[in-house]
């Protein structure tokens, strides 16, 4: 008997027809402290891509407290697709996404975390189109469900130990990132050491200091930390000079890069001058889902260890970030894919599934997930706006 052949999927000529950019804001759970800023709420830049075929796409970009951690904004961003993407890309095929977005680089310098929202929103209507999930459509996943570390930000030592005991009641989360740098080393120290010791073997402890140290100091915090059993130290100092200084100093626990890692040249230099053990890969710095691929590979090939990172992203861009890290064929330090769960409210018509310590990669078509419609227009930020232009 003849094996019956699958129907090919069948792709007519497709144009990209709208590309439309919304300002969503969210509140936190609680205050989120970093070195160089407090976090009450986040605001998402919502990209919504629309086709000739009536396939639609969304994307996402966001930061962390406005400009305080790099040269976007979410208003720079909505400015920026709306004014110099959109009209390079309406008319254009919208099946080929790696070249739109080689057209975008050709007229738009840097502007990363734009650029990604839109390859984001043109792969999630390519997913509906063709039935495929975005991992598919970027090689095919390796795994289906990621390991999900949590961030203790709140301040306070007692509380961050009473948090973490929550997560692993609630088996959610057994790996916890502390973020520090706004205080002195030693007062950091102490608190790591705090945290560590209240939750012994039961979780792994990393540190986030967000470059807030000179390198002398780094020298004190590494040496305290690894004694504290803190198992790695995201981005110490600024510069990748100094990091890599550190990372060859060989302290007793891993350097990983985030701020200095910008994409795959970035990548390519930090792996030349052997700056970090692990890069923290995030598909906004990097510029995008097939950029975030390719810093990945230049880790690979340098024998560079690799962590999921996360720009505190709500559900569209944990979920195009989760797509493209089950593609890496190795995620030694997995993800800190839970910025939805840092927010009060849910976007989603079904929220992302965290179980066991993991978020599940959806399998569905495109992104695999979908926009409850009220809930997205009641906190765009031009609501008010639109109610007035719009009377009952
Ligand atoms: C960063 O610097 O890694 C990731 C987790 C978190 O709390 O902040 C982000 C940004
Ligand atoms: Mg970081």
């Amino acid at each position: 008997m003849q094996n019956a052949m699958p129907t090919p999927i069948q792709l007519g000529k497709v144009l990209i027809e709208q590309i439309e950019t919304f300002l969503v804001d969210l509140p936190t759970i609680r205050p989120h402290k970093l070195a160089m800023t407090v976090m009450h709420g986040q605001t998402l830049m919502l990209v919504r891509v629309r086709c000739s075929d009536g396939s639609v796409g969304w994307g996402e970009g966001t930061t962390i407290g406005g400009l305080a951690y790099g040269a976007e904004s979410p208003e720079g961003m909505k400015l920026t697709v709306d004014t110099y993407i959109a009209p390079l890309l309406i008319g254009t095929d919208a099946h080929a996404v790696a070249a739109a977005m080689a057209r975008v680089q050709l007229t738009v310098r840097d502007n990363r975390f734009a650029k990604c929202a839109v390859e984001t929103a043109l792969f999630d209507a390519l997913g509906q189109r063709t039935g495929l999930p975005v991992s598919e459509l970027l090689g095919g996943r390796q795994r289906d469900r990621l390991p999900v570390a949590w961030t203790l930000a709140s301040g306070d030592t007692q509380k961050d130990i009473e948090e973490a005991e929550r997560m692993l009641d609630a088996r959610r989360h057994r790996i916890f990132k502390l973020k520090i740098g706004r205080r002195s080393v030693k007062e950091d120290v102490a608190h790591v050491a705090a945290i560590k010791r209240a939750l012994s073997d039961r979780a792994e402890v990393r540190v986030d200091v967000n470059m807030a140290w000179s390198e002398q100091q780094a020298r004190n915090g590494l040496a305290g930390l690894a004694d504290a059993g803190c198992e790695l130290a995201e981005q110490p100092v600024a510069t990748a000079a100094a990091l890599a200084r550190l990372t060859e100093a060989r302290y007793p626990l891993a350097v990983m890069a985030d701020e200095s890692l910008v994409g795959p040249a970035s990548a390519f230099e930090l792996a030349r001058i052997a700056a970090a053990d692990v890069f923290a890969v995030k598909i906004e710095q990097s510029g995008g889902l097939l950029a975030a691929q390719r810093v990945a590979a230049i880790a690979d090939a340098a024998g560079i260890e690799l962590y999921g990172g996360t720009m505190l992203e709500g559900a569209v861009g944990t979920i195009a970030s989760a797509h493209v890290f089950a593609t890496f064929p190795h995620l030694k330090w997995g993800t800190e894919l839970f910025g939805p769960l840092l927010i009060t409210e849910e976007i989603l018509t079904e929220p992302l599934r965290y179980a066991d310590f993991h978020l599940d990669v959806p399998s569905g078509p495109g992104l695999g997930i979908a926009l409850d419609p009220e809930r997205v227009a009641f906190f765009r930020r031009d609501r008010k706006a639109l109610q007035v232009a719009m009377p009952a």
